[in-house]
């Protein structure tokens, strides 16, 4: 019998002021999230995330959320997106999760799966990729978690702000993925799945890159509706429900 309950989320952009997204999640993770052998977080967990020494009252919940079901026996991994992408080890351990790298390839009963947050298969958005090269270096994150809270927020705001005006003078096709970037994730990883969040675009794309190139799954934001893709009885399904 295959046993096989395999749980994939992302783009959850947890945050203060919007506590019913963080009960949908806590919800989702003690029914659906129980039920699994395996939980996969996809990247965007947070919409902010400055360090894991600012730990807050909703860093500490959702990471008792999700020590709860590790400690029932449920795998737990922890990807960074781009809105959190400073979560470290210390954090996944609190949360009772493995981090994992910016790809994964993930061995299931469908063949090999490669996850990722989604971001770096916008490569049309220069700007962006641009800060992301200098945002994932070691020194930057060094300097930057040296900083004191306050002005690590203050940061923050300011690229926030910044990309929202970017965000707001690009067009769509600029903002989804790049279908160069995505061909290339096939070729070289030789999995015919692909699951990845980030784009806000929730769909199953089956062999639209011609032949050999697979499925990719995107996953939705939790926003109206919560999103998760699922593994189960040798199906993947992505799902959504109303919040
Ligand atoms: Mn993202």
């Amino acid at each position: 019998m295959n046993r096989e309950h395999i749980l994939f989320i992302s783009d959850l952009h947890l945050e203060p002021r919007r506590p019913n997204i963080t009960a949908a999640v806590q919800e989702f993770l003690a029914t659906k999230g129980q039920e699994c052998e395996k939980l996969f977080l996809l990247g965007d967990i947070f919409e902010l995330w400055l360090g894991d020494d600012d730990s807050s009252e909703l860093s500490l919940a959702i990471a008792a959320a999700l020590r709860k079901l590790a400690s029932n026996g449920v795998q737990i991994f922890m990807m960074r997106g781009n809105r959190d992408f400073l979560i470290g080890d210390v954090y996944a351990n609190q949360c009772g999760a493995e981090l994992l790298g910016d790809t994964y390839q993930l061995e299931t009963s469908l063949g090999s799966i490669q996850l990722l947050h989604g971001d770096t298969l916008c490569t049309d958005d220069h700007d962006y990729q641009e800060f992301r090269t200098l945002t994932r270096e070691t020194n930057w994150q060094t300097e930057f978690l040296n900083q004191p809270l306050e002005a690590r927020r203050a940061f923050a705001a300011r690229a926030r702000a910044k990309s929202k005006e970017a965000t707001a003078e690009k067009s769509d096709l600029i903002m989804d993925v790049n279908n160069d970037a995505v061909l290339k994730i096939f070729k070289d990883s030789g999995s015919e799945l692909i699951i990845h969040g980030h784009t806000h675009r929730p769909a199953k794309h089956s062999n639209i890159l011609g032949p050999g190139t697979g499925t990719r799954v995107v996953l939705g934001d939790w926003d109206r509706k919560g999103w998760y893709a699922e593994i189960k009885n040798k199906n993947l399904t992505l799902s959504s429900f109303l919040i």
